[in-house]
């Protein structure tokens, strides 16, 4: 890239750095505005790099430290995977080659990651300086350049392995903020100390406002960035210390293995959901403005309430525990018919039965209140709990650890029962109660405190709205009847007789299961509809009710157009 004026000899001095940089002329500690002409002790004009240059660098630096600072806040709040600057980081170390990330190692050590991150800082800051002097020679071309450096965030956030739409979010923010604020710093320092090519009027002197206007917001913006620094540094240190426990821990071997897969569970149908659904697609649902960050070795679970013995235990008694690891599908009640808020995931976990077990529940108690690190409760049958099936604190999702955004380190995880009365993320107590003793998070807030999951069924392919070819046409799906277990999936077309459909083997009645069925069609336009029996023979309501306040219900019902 060429710096304007940067080949012009009579630049004042920016691009041949002036050894007067170095030694601070004594007229730098007088915040004269009339620094731009030389002193009367100067005989031969020098190349001197103007004040007004070096305050528009400090305006740089400024905007771009605050824009940096908003966009890591941002990504800070959205989820720990989307910090634009890790990004960068990220990125770096990709592009570098082995041998200079081995020279890198060998010099820092394990500070190799500090240095990168001071490097990343140095070159922002050096940007950022640049794109100050620029936009006070020429207006835009400093925006031209905080843009550029924001598209660089940008492609870097988005094509780290864990982004997701929202990521885009922080490097949009870190460059609008560092625009806006640099446009309207050198605004101000242009009527102040303009440059040569566009001199200031003589006769109305508007300097000493405009440098007063200045340096108020110079500091305004210097203050800000400070604060959401810091502010940001502490959101994000827990969660940096969580997710490097994280990326070092193994999870242990199951004692008890999960139930085989049965050949013929998945289908050969284009576009249906996937039997296990990857942790990266796997839904999100929690009240949790922040994601909890948990250091492992500081956590516990207590186990209180209506129990013989009190129970605190820590995460390494909990690894060392006989783990079991199960495929389970959770939903959430706030599921629509039809909608994607519904997962598959191999969990490894401890039965929750057996801590319980070793608490001693006392007669009378009926319910479970789980409690999260962030204060959030479900209200969970204790029977669902002492029952034979597998309710779990589970550590792993898929043979990793539990991300953060699902638990880490240690969530809850029950067949048969809606997350928001089961599925606690970042677990810490156990409170052994009744029913009419105490309320969980959602029950005073229009929804019940039991939520067993409804049977269901959904069709992915084809999608609403489609237009398809004439001839045999691939209808596929997913149905799920938590721990009864799905018998039937049939279709209608048109509201005619029920069709019944293939149902692929489930991995147990605790998953959902694909199902196929070809269907021929003519041109025109059709109602499709699908419904599910579970095991005990009951087919799915057609009712339709909403989500409060425990499950929706009716027929996913989709129009395909043949033709
Ligand atoms: N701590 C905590 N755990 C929680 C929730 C929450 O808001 N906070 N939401 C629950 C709800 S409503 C659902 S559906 C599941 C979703 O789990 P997931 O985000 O891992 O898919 O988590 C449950 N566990
Ligand atoms: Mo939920």
């Amino acid at each position: 890239m060429s710096i304007p004026g940067s080949t012009n000899k009579s630049d004042p001095g920016f691009a041949t750095p002036d050894p007067g940089f170095a030694t601070p002329d004594p007229g730098l500690a007088t915040p004269d505005p009339g620094l731009a002409t030389p002193g009367p002790g100067v005989a031969r004009p020098r190349r001197v790099l103007k004040r007004s240059t070096l305050w528009a660098a400090a305006a740089g630096v400024a905007s771009g430290g605050a824009g940096i600072a908003a966009g890591e806040l941002t990504a800070g709040l959205l989820s720990p995977l989307v910090s634009p600057v890790t990004a960068l980081g990220g990125a770096v170390i990709d592009a570098v080659p082995p041998g200079v990330k081995d020279l890198a190692v060998q010099l820092f050590g394990t500070a190799d990651k500090i240095v990168l991150v001071a490097t990343i800082g140095l070159v922002a800051g050096i940007l950022a300086a640049l794109a100050g002097v620029l936009e006070h020679r020429r207006t835009g071309w400093g925006l031209a350049l905080a843009g550029l450096a924001g598209a660089a965030g940008l492609t870097a956030v988005v094509t780290r392995a864990q982004a997701s739409p929202q990521a885009a979010l922080a490097p949009i923010v870190a460059a609008v903020v560092t625009m806006l604020l640099l446009r309207a710093m050198i605004r101000r320092l242009a009527t102040w100390a303009p440059t040569d090519e566009r001199p200031a009027r003589q006769d109305d002197d508007p300097a000493p406002l405009a440098r007063r206007s200045f340096l108020n917001a110079l500091a305004g913006t210097s203050i800000a960035a400070v604060v959401a620094g810091t502010v940001t540094a502490i959101l994000t240190r827990a969660t940096a210390v969580a997710s490097g426990f994280r990326g070092s821990m193994t999870l242990p071997e199951p004692a008890t293995a999960p139930q085989p897969v049965p050949a013929g569970a998945t289908l050969p149908v284009d576009g249906i959901s996937p039997l296990v659904t990857p942790n990266t697609d796997f839904y999100r649902i929690d009240t949790a403005l922040t994601v909890p960050a948990i250091d492992p070795p500081a956590w516990k679970l207590k186990v209180t309430g209506l129990v013989e013995r009190e129970i605190e235990l820590d995460f390494a008694t909990l690894l060392a525990k006989p783990m079991t690891e199960r495929h389970i599908t959770i939903a959430c009640v706030s599921n629509n018919v039809g909608g994607d808020l519904i997962g598959n995931a191999l969990w490894l976990g401890w039965p929750v039965r057996e801590l319980l077990a070793m608490a001693g529940p006392k007669p009378g108690a009926d319910m479970v209140l789980s409690t999260s690190n962030d204060g959030w409760t479900a209200s969970t049958p204790l029977e669902a709990l002492t029952d034979d099936r597998d309710a779990l604190l589970a550590v792993g999702m898929n043979g990793e650890p539990l991300p953060l955004e699902h638990g880490f380190p240690v969530r809850m995880i029950v067949p048969g029962l809606y997350g928001f009365v089961s599925a606690t993320k970042w677990l810490t107590e156990l409170k052994v109660t009744r029913f009419a003793d105490d309320t969980a998070y959602w029950t005073p807030r229009g929804w019940s405190d039991h939520g067993p999951i409804k049977t269901q069924s959904r069709i992915d392919v084809p999608r609403s709205g489609r237009t398809v070819q004439p001839g045999k046409v691939q209808f596929g799906g997913v149905a799920w009847a938590q721990h009864r277990g799905v018998n039937r999936v049939e279709l209608r077309v048109n509201r005619g007789p029920w069709q019944q459909a293939n149902l692929a083997g489930s991995i147990s009645t605790d998953t959902w299961c694909q199902w196929q069925l070809g269907m021929d069609l003519t041109p025109g336009d059709y109602e499709v509809q699908v419904r599910a029996t579970d095991s005990t023979g009951e087919p799915q309501t057609e009712d339709k009710a909403p989500v409060a306040p425990d499950g929706a219900t009716g027929y996913h019902t989709i129009s395909v157009k043949v033709g």
